[in-house]
């Protein structure tokens, strides 16, 4: 028979391992094609959107590239949501096949 201190420990390393699994399997990343950023301003009012959003956990915006990097929470958010931010602050997410 398992003393008490042994279920609690595995009880606890259950939990644990659990939380973690279910934390890296809602997280998705996504690249979405965002359209008329110019400069740097243009990226970081993307980002500063993306970021306020929640469920995101990381974005990159790079007026460069056109494109946004976003991680975010699957169980809170959607890439149609992602578009709808991206289109709110004035430019352009690009719909991709595929995505
Ligand atoms: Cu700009």
């Amino acid at each position: 028979m398992l003393s008490r201190i042994t279920k609690l420990v595995v009880t606890g390393v259950l939990v644990v391992t659990v939380g973690v699994i279910t934390a890296a399997a809602f997280t998705k990343t996504v690249t979405i094609k965002v359209e008329g950023m110019k400069c740097a301003k243009c990226s970081a009012s993307v980002s500063k959107a993306l970021k306020a959003t929640e469920g995101v956990q990381e974005a990159q915006v790079s007026s460069e590239k056109g494109e946004a990097v976003i991680k975010y929470d699957d169980q809170k958010l959607s890439d149609t949501k992602l578009r709808e931010v991206i289109n709110s602050t004035g430019f352009k997410a690009v719909e991709q096949p595929g995505q």
